[in-house]
């Protein structure tokens, strides 16, 4: 890894996001210009940090005109716009497709004509569906089983197209179950860490979908960001170009519940409903590959990341 040169710009697309707002942040920490480009359809102006480096384009990433003003001046792009709901692509595939693939396609084609020297793009472990037992690699099987899966794997393919065909250096990270501030809370498309922490505490219950044995590979935002900040600096071209991005270590719902309750000093009620469709049963992260090219590699505890959550909960009321 090596520093950035000075004329390094950085577009995050979906900056104004959960966890753009992060790399925006740790971007601006290697003290590199960021342009943030982002519909703020659930990114909020008041992530975006105030700083004269900072350039934000308020637009559709998959419209033509937003992507190549946003793009101007930049040297590499982090492609993070997107509906980040696994279950509001059940339920509206056609308008989350844009957002999750056409937008994709939008800024590969844009940083085909700039010649962007690397774009890192936020794939998903929902790529892996129940295709193989945990934990998963990158080089077996895939099964996506919902149209955000189905969207973010197609993401993948135009990367491997535009990097054949056309020489557009890219990396996608596979990230698993991201948590941590700035995650919205208020939704019922919220990531379960988020709506947990929420219940926990206003004192409401909380519902889990299924028997609540399905676990997850739950990853601290802080270190997704320093992950794709390392990949934007990473020097050469790394032997793989797809990775996982997860901490390595499974938890299930009822583990889950047990540590909220640890880290906020309450007890939780629990309801139980249907599983959700589509939903996957075990997903947790073979960071092999990681390591091996990246070195940065996710370090924060469940517990350390849950309770850094909670005082920020605690300042918030
Ligand atoms: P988020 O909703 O907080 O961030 C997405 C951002 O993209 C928002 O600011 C939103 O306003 C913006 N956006 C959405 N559609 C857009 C469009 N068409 N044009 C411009 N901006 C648009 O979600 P997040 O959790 O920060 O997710 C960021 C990325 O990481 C997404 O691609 C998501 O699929 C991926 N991802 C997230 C997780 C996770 O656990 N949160 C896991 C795997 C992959
Ligand atoms: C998927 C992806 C993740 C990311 C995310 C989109 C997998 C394994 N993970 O996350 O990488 O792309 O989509 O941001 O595909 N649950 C409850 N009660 C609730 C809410 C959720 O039981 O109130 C369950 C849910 O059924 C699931 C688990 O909690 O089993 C995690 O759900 P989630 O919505 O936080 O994320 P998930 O795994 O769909």
């Amino acid at each position: 890894m090596s520093p950035l040169a000075a004329a390094t710009r950085v577009l995050v697309t979906g900056g104004a996001g959960f966890i753009g707002s992060h790399v925006v942040e740790a971007l601006l920490a290697r003290n590199v210009a960021v342009t943030v480009l982002d519909d703020f359809s659930s990114g909020h102006e008041t992530n975006v940090p105030d700083d004269p480096r900072v350039r934000v384009v308020r637009g559709d990433a998959a419209d033509h005109d937003p992507v190549a003003d946003a793009m101007d001046g930049c040297t590499h792009v982090v492609h993070l716009a997107a509906i980040a709901s696994v279950e509001r692509s059940m339920n509206d595939p056609i308008g989350t497709h844009r957002s999750n693939l056409v937008a994709t396609l939008q800024v590969l084609e844009r940083c085909r004509v700039v010649g962007i020297e690397r774009l890192v793009y936020a794939s998903s472990a929902a790529v892996y569906g129940n295709a193989q037992l945990p934990p998963v690699t990158e080089s077996g099987p895939l099964s996506p089983s919902t149209p955000y899966a189905i969207d973010k794997l197609a993401g993948e393919s135009y990367l491997r197209f535009y990097e054949h065909t056309y020489g557009v250096p890219s990396i996608a990270l596979r990230f698993f179950n991201v948590y941590g501030p700035r995650q919205v809370s208020d939704s019922p498309y919220s990531g379960v860490i988020s709506l947990f922490m929420r219940r926990a505490a206003e004192g409401a219950a909380v519902t889990i979908h299924g028997d609540g044995l399905q676990t997850r590979d739950f990853v601290y935002v802080g270190d997704v960001a320093a992950t794709i900040t390392a990949c934007i600096e990473l020097e050469g071209t790394p032997t793989s170009t797809i990775m996982n991005l997860g901490s390595g270590t499974p938890t299930n719902l009822l583990e889950l519940l047990d540590a909220i309750e640890d880290v906020c000093g309450t007890r939780v009620e629990r309801t139980f409903a249907a599983p959700r469709p589509g939903d996957v049963r075990h997903s947790v992260a073979d960071v092999t590959r990681l390591r091996e090219n990246v070195r940065q590699i996710p370090v924060t505890t469940l517990m350390t990341g849950l309770r850094s959550l909670e005082s920020v909960h605690r300042r918030v009321e």
